[in-house]
């Protein structure tokens, strides 16, 4: 996560595997996703530190911050 964006904007991953969001950037984000069938919880408001998810679900997982338009994402689940 940098000053307003998410470095990769996009990754993908096999079923069941874990993505990490590394906060290096002393600026508060969150990560929030698109209301769908598998997302898993959602990463609250935080300015440093590394947060996990792991995706079970095979799809297409949007995510954005929402302090921060036009900062967002995707997740690809294979
Ligand atoms: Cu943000």
């Amino acid at each position: 996560m940098g000053a307003a964006s998410f470095a990769p904007t996009s990754v993908t991953i096999a079923a069941n595997g874990t993505v990490t969001w590394n906060n290096t950037s002393g600026i508060t984000h969150n990560v929030t996703f698109t209301a769908a069938t598998g997302v898993p919880s959602n990463i609250s408001d935080h300015s440093s530190g590394t947060n996990q998810r792991t995706f079970g679900t095979a799809g297409t997982f949007a995510f954005r911050c929402t302090l921060h338009g036009g900062m967002d994402g995707s997740v690809v689940v294979q």
